[in-house]
């Protein structure tokens, strides 16, 4: 057993392996301050949730309380491995400012309620403004962080008992493009990928996705191959020297906003040298001609100029991709979150095609997620979609999702697509959308343009309901708060990225009055007295159980089929990917083998769209490209970024993550170990541009663009010259003692890929100025990304509340 400071060494001790071997397990354990195992009264079995890679665990449980997490070590996505913040980042649920009791507004001011006024006050209106304007009044914005039991269960009341198709997730901000870019390319969403292929892959790509902070047991799993025999080649993709870049055979920093231009040079390369499976693309896909004459245009020499990276890198990465006999590729942020994310995304998927690299070992590629259960909000339609990856211009689906609910079918809305996040947000600004429910995320810090958000859900016309476990920016502009169970203090499951679904289990009681969404969700049901054709309750089920099981039902036949899954069957072992079927009881390890695709016309998800317009195709053009449900090989023509940097505005913005934080720091900045490492917000940038601009490690820099400016402290980086980054997580509360913003959306703007419509956080243009001196280095980790270019810095540290044990097996041991 070894011990070792994991703020310090984030991704621990290595365990080296070799192509097609078993990754060896590593059980990480964190218990409370003088805890130790024999004094946990129960373990009880859960699953990560600061992040979507689906960590199994348990949680230690003594007097009530939580005290500790441990690895599963039977699990079969981290083998016994936790990340840092899962290991510190449950003391959260015990926060003295955890919402215990509802609030409601009164002359201005939220004051405490209880349950009954509460959900009244939501019910009348409800109510008032069904009869006045009808279900489109009313809108719900939901999480990538619930169970599958409470989107289902919300996709119920929405689609089915209001008939509204105002519904979306923040997923919309998340992985919007990951579905977009499936349905395109495979016409329906579902990850065709698995962890398992890190195992078996000679070469791992990853677009716009720094996974060694994001998602550091995938990281783990990766640098173990590194550190083994015949070690896979890495490509990354990123303008930011990230923990992946400096482990890269080949690193490319392209300006941002260029993948598309990029991506088409590496495909042309590719075709050039015919690195291609020909009898793959013949049988089966369509599309390849228009790709081929697509990129043709894209010369590495014309890439190298609009990326402004080196033509000769081009070419090597093309080589390594052309060359790869087992290709795994990941894509994330870097490419979601800009202005051609899904005609980005959808070459990754391309290349695969073109080499016939799915469905086998080491073949994969992973859109990835970035929520715990981001994968559930679009399986069960919470997301602008249908329950079980249906189709809404498909009648039949419609007609199946009536039967299952036992409504009309016009009572579901089908007749335009289901309305985006970024859509119901520009409806409440103007004042058709009149009430608006908000669970499990926290708009008023991470949509884009903070000023505009702000303004809109403070508007006195506008009802807006939270339901959150704090009282955040967002609960603090509410009607109604409503107090939230969190995890660990209710059941349900959960979905990662590569399909393993895991059960976690209530492991200690709510604060307070505080109760499970699902509760709330169905108490909201039964006060507005939903009821299906034939007068029962709607949606009838009342615990996590019996909506597993009513979502099963649903989800029977369509690709996300969960009827060979029970809660039985989750508890004690590893989670289970799906498709997991009576045929298949131990679940499906990838989708597509032997190039068999869901893209079938009466059962796809999807008729696709023009991948630079984001018009939809009608189901006849669908049928008449692909009457045979082949994969999809869509080209795109790039388009540069909207905003570009000007003599004003010189530079190029990105934002993003760090590794010791999720999000707007809800959780991670109320535990020490955390929020120590990263307390206030910085501003990475290069050394050459903070030469020029008088800048020096630490001092206070102002970063202006045309919707706000944030002041953060100057962290000197190996960034590629002209970009800056800034993490988004620090909120309004964090404003300065002088009052100014940190929070790096009051610099974004409000716009969105035309396909996936997710917002784009990662190309702005933005002007820096040195606004004074810092008090020393600035609160940036030198472990990460944000790493400093001087040694002067100090390294960042956890100290003894940091200390992790490792247990490895001794035949493991290198
Ligand atoms: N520690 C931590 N882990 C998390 C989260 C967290 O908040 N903290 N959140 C989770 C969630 S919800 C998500 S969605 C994921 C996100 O995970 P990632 O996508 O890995 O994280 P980001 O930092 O948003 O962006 C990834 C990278 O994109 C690069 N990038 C920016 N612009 C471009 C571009 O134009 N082209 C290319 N190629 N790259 C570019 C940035 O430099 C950055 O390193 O992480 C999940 N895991
Ligand atoms: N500039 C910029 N902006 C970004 C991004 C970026 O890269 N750059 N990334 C985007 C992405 S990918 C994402 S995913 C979003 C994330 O943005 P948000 O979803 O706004 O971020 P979180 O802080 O995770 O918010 C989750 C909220 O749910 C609450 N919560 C936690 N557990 C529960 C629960 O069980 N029940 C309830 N009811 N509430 C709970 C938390 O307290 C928190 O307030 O940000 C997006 N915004
Ligand atoms: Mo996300």
């Amino acid at each position: 057993m070894a011990r070792r400071d994991r703020i310090a060494e984030p991704w621990g001790r290595r365990t080296p392996y070799g192509p097609g071997e078993q990754w060896p397990p590593r059980v990480d354990m964190f218990l409370d301050d003088g805890v130790s195992p024999d004094d946990v009264d129960t373990w009880v079995q859960s699953a990560a949730v600061l992040h979507s890679n689906g960590d199994g665990l348990d949680i230690a449980v003594k007097d009530g309380r939580i005290v500790g997490v441990r690895g599963r070590a039977v699990d079969r996505v981290n083998h016994g491995r936790l990340d840092p913040k899962d290991l510190f980042g449950w003391q959260a649920n015990a926060s003295a400012d955890r919402l215990t009791t509802p609030l409601i507004r009164r002359d201005g001011k939220l004051v405490d309620t209880d349950w009954d006024t509460a959900m009244n006050a939501i019910v009348a209106r409800s109510k008032h403004l069904l009869t006045d304007q009808g279900p489109s009044a009313i809108g719900f914005y939901t999480s990538g962080q619930l169970f599958i039991e409470e989107y289902y269960t919300q996709g119920v009341i929405a689609h089915g008992a209001i008939g509204t198709n105002h519904v979306d997730g923040n997923t919309r901000l998340c992985t919007a493009t990951a579905a977009e870019a499936l349905k395109e390319s495979f016409g329906c969403d579902g990850q065709p990928g698995s962890y398992t292929d890190v195992d078996h892959a000679d070469v791992i790509a990853l677009f716009g996705h720094n996974v060694a902070e994001t998602q550091t047991v995938l990281w783990m799993r990766m640098l173990d191959r590194l550190a083994g025999p015949n070690p896979p080649a890495l490509l990354c993709v990123d303008p930011r020297p990230t923990p992946v870049a400096r482990h890269a055979t080949v690193h490319l920093a392209p300006l941002p906003g260029t993948n598309v231009a990029l991506m088409n040079g590496l495909l042309h390369e590719i075709l050039t040298h015919d690195w291609v499976d020909h009898e793959y693309i013949d049988a089966h896909t369509v599309g390849f001609d228009e790709l081929s004459k697509r990129v043709a245009e894209f010369p590495p020499d014309r890439v190298a100029e609009i990326c402004r990276i080196e033509a000769s890198d081009v070419r090597r990465a093309a080589e390594i991709l052309g060359t790869a006999e087992r290709l795994l590729s990941t894509v994330l942020q870097g490419f979601y979150q800009s202005h051609q994310a899904t005609a980005a995304s959808v070459q990754v998927n391309n290349i695969h095609l073109v080499r016939g690299m799915l469905g086998k070992p080491g073949c994969g590629v992973l859109q990835m997620n970035g929520q715990p259960t981001a994968e559930n909000t679009r399986e069960c339609g919470a997301d602008g979609d249908l329950a079980g990856f249906r189709n809404w211009a498909n009648d039949s689906h419609i007609e199946e999702l009536a039967q299952l609910w036992n409504v009309e079918p016009m009572q579901i809305p089908h007749y335009a697509p289901p309305t985006h996040a970024m859509q119901m947000f520009r409806y409440a600004e103007e004042g058709s959308l009149r009430m608006l429910w908000v669970s499990a995320t926290n708009p008023a810090v991470s949509l884009p343009d903070l000023a505009r958000i702000r303004d809109i859900l403070a508007q006195d016309r506008l009802f807006l309901v939270v339901q959150d476990i704090f009282l955040t920016e967002t609960a603090q502009l509410a009607d109604v708060v409503l107090p939230a169970a969190a995890w660990a203090e209710k059941t349900g499951t959960f979905t990662n990225v590569d399909r393993t679904v895991h059960l976690s289990e209530k492991a200690i009681d709510p604060p307070g009055q505080a109760r499970p969404d699902l509760e709330i969700f169905l108490d909201y049901a039964r006060r507005m007295d939903f009821r299906d054709k034939d007068g029962r309750p709607l949606p009838p089920w009342s615990t996590a159980e019996e909506a597993f099981e009513a979502w099963k039902q649903c989800s029977a036949g369509r690709p996300c089929d969960y009827t060979g899954l029970s809660y039985d069957k989750l508890r004690g072992g590893s989670g289970i990917q799906w498709p997991c079927t009576a045929e298949h009881p131990d679940g499906t390890e990838r989708l597509y083998a032997g190039g068999a695709f869901f893209a079938d016309p009466d059962y796809c998800e999807a008729y696709g769209k023009d991948l630079i317009t984001g018009a939809p195709l009608d189901p006849t053009e669908y049928r008449a490209m692909n009457p045979g449900g082949r994969a999809i090989i869509k080209a795109a023509e790039y388009v540069p970024p909207h905003e570009q940097p000007t003599s004003d505005f010189p530079y190029a913005l990105i934002t993003g993550r760090t590794l010791y934080h999720f999000h707007t720091r809800t959780k991670t900045g109320r535990v020490p170990q955390l929020d120590a490492a990263a307390p206030q917000v910085w501003v990475e940038i290069a050394e050459s541009d903070a030469g020029r601009a008088g800048i020096e490690e630490g001092d206070a820099v102002e970063i202006r663009t045309p919707r706000g400016c944030v002041v953060a402290a100057a962290r000197i980086t190996g960034i590629r010259p002209g970009v800056v980054f800034l993490p988004f997580h620090y909120g309004y509360w964090d404003t300065d003692s002088e009052g100014r913003h940190r929070a790096a959306n009051e610099l974004t703007l409000t716009d969105w890929d035309p396909v996936s419509k997710q917002p784009i956080f990662k190309t702005a243009a933005a002007s820096l100025r040195r606004v004074g001196a810092g008090r020393g280095a600035a609160p940036a980790p030198t472990t990460t990304a944000s790493a400093p270019v001087t040694e002067e810095v100090p390294p960042t540290v956890g100290g003894e509340s940091a200390i992790v044990d490792e247990h490895v097996a001794e035949e493991a041991q290198p």
